[in-house]
């Protein structure tokens, strides 16, 4: 256990900057709210922040369209602020690990402005440039996961790019050497002005299947699929920037559609690649078509697949721990009942969470239970990737606009991107101006000041349970068996260690649960749970959970 990694001890907290704190009233959170809420985060105990895009950007998505690696957002700071930041960061032992957006550029950035220049240009070959087919169309039938195809043709030079994202995010392409160097001289810079790592936004993109850009048959619907020359890129990565430093570093890749046998080869330490990845099968699992088409959720479905990932990387390799993020809906309002049992259900979710063998991660207002927000009107969302989607099913597709919104209101990601509720005012502590996106009017009720003076809260139960992973090596490495994987309402699961055995009961529904616990507890300790009291009888109450030592 000693030599265990540090961040397997670690939770990590992610700060989406334009939603968590203003610091000069123009709406927008910045690095300077950050800097003030250092004491908050340092009280809550986490070890380490990622910050979302904080880099200079057009801002069609928010930050993951960079125009320029290596500077800051003048809206957020400066360099010199983003200094401040990390040397006060450190003296309170928090590290900050920071986005790594290296799939796709801004259209405006330097590298794409001169690429889309010429067909001579040194960097046209630094994007995926072709030219138009004999019918004129795409050169394949990629889809933007933005709605649309995943090629724009380019007017100045007749050719189309490839956007696998937005047509503001042109994708680089890592098949050329110079775009590789430039990306890992870029992480150099930050890592030796004393970044402590890299998230690595959807970086299993960035090798791509060329054979299907390129071969005479397209390609229909969906987007790239991971080409086999990843494991290289990230190997030639870790070398190129990681090799030869010491200290503690986290590099975490973002890689959506990975199974779990991939993931072993992607999180092998012996292979040097990344230190954990992102995966998406637990959150796909109440997704039809796309992934506004939402089906009902399953707790069987939802712990087995769990399972299968602590399973799958129970020998080698690591898991990162989320139920949300900024592209997520809120975990409260999604796997629990966000309103009469907003503090059980979201405690019950940290609990279950935060107990699995992996590194968590918590997202900026989770640790206070915030809620999905309900916008009636499709003119008060902001991201592209809701607005896009509801033109397309409405006006091409002629879906039902009133279902459509149904489903943007459910999974848009702006329900995860509204202000951080800091307390009862009226921006909800987070700006004096004018908030970019409406803080939601449940702001009066939750927020940090209530929550932390509250006799149950939730942030005190986060505190708690980061402090278990710091305290407890069976937390954090203990090995994992799932119990009773057919039950639909009880999450139970052991973590055992050498003589240590920890059991986490959980009721994930809104009825008591009166059936016998599947381990007898008789002499137990009860570590944690989220009840005043033991209940009556052997069952849980609605959304009661329970950590025992045996
Ligand atoms: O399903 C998807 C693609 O197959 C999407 O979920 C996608 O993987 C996901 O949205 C990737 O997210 C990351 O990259 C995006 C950015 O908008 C997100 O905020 C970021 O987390 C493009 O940079």
């Amino acid at each position: 256990a000693a030599q265990a990694p540090w961040w397997t001890r670690a939770v990590v907290y992610q700060v989406y900057p334009r939603s968590f704190a203003d610091s000069d009233g123009d709406g927008i959170g910045d690095l300077g709210g950050i800097r003030g809420r250092l004491d908050y985060l340092a009280e809550l105990g986490v070890d380490a922040l990622w910050l979302s895009p904080v880099y200079p950007s057009p801002q069609h998505d928010n930050g993951y369209d960079i125009s320029d690696y290596q500077e800051i957002e003048p809206v957020f700071g400066d360099l010199a602020e983003f200094d401040l930041l990390l040397a006060e960061a450190h003296e309170r032992g928090i590290k900050i690990v920071m986005d790594l957006v290296v799939n796709h550029t801004s259209d405006e950035h330097a590298w794409f402005r001169e690429s889309r220049s010429s067909l001579t240009n040194p960097k046209r070959d630094w994007y995926w440039w072709r030219k138009p087919p004999a019918d004129g169309g795409p050169p394949n039938g990629w889809a933007s996961a933005f709605s649309g195809p995943a090629w724009t043709l380019d007017e100045q030079t007749g050719e189309y790019y490839l956007h696998l994202f937005a047509k503001q995010q042109p994708d680089l392409n890592w098949e050329n050497p110079e775009v590789r160097l430039a990306v890992y001289s870029m992480m150099n810079w930050w890592l030796d002005r004393g970044v402590d790592g890299f998230r690595m936004d959807v970086i299993n993109f960035i090798a791509k299947q060329v054979d299907l850009i390129d071969g005479p048959a397209p390609a229909t619907g969906g987007g790239s699929p991971t080409g086999p020359q990843i494991h290289d890129y990230l190997q030639e990565m870790r070398e190129a920037v990681f090799a030869g430093r010491t200290g503690e570093h986290l590099t975490v890749g973002e890689m959506p559609g990975v199974a779990t046998g991939d993931a072993v080869l992607f999180t092998d330490p012996a292979r040097g690649e990344v230190d954990m990845i992102f995966q998406f099968e637990h959150v796909r699992l109440d997704q039809g078509a796309n992934k506004f088409d939402v089906l009902p959720r399953s707790l069987r479905a939802l712990k087995k697949n769990l399972a299968h990932w602590q399973d799958g990387l129970a020998e080698t390799g690591w898991n990162s721990l989320y139920l949300n993020n900024h592209d997520q809906p809120r975990l409260v309002s999604r796997f629990g009942n966000d309103t009469v049992w907003r503090y059980e259900s979201a405690t019950l979710w940290a609990l279950v969470l935060h107990l699995h063998r992996g590194t968590p991660y918590i997202y900026q207002g989770e640790e206070i239970g915030m809620t999905n927000v309900r916008f009636d009107s499709i003119d008060d969302y902001r991201d592209l990737e809701s607005l896009n989607h509801y033109r397309e099913a409405v006006d091409e597709f002629d879906l039902d606009p009133g279902s459509v919104l149904a489903g943007v209101q459910t999974m848009s990601r702006d329900n995860a991107r509204t202000p951080m509720q800091w307390d009862a005012s009226a921006q909800a502590g987070f700006t004096t101006g004018t908030p970019w996106l409406p803080v939601n009017p449940n702001h009066t009720e939750i927020n940090a000041a209530v929550d932390r003076a509250a006799e149950r809260s939730v942030f005190r139960f986060y505190q708690r349970l980061i402090a278990l992973r710091h305290e407890s090596p069976v937390v954090a490495l203990g090995e994992f068996t799932l119990l009773e994987p057919e039950h639909e309402l009880l999450f139970a699961f052991t973590r055992h260690l050498g003589d240590e055995t920890l059991l986490v009961v959980a009721n994930a529904s809104d009825s008591p649960l009166d059936s016998p616990l599947p381990v007898d507890v008789s002499g137990a300790e009860l570590v944690l749970g989220n009840y005043p009291a033991l209940g009556a009888g052997s069952g849980l109450g609605p959304w009661e959970a329970r950590l025992y030592r045996l």
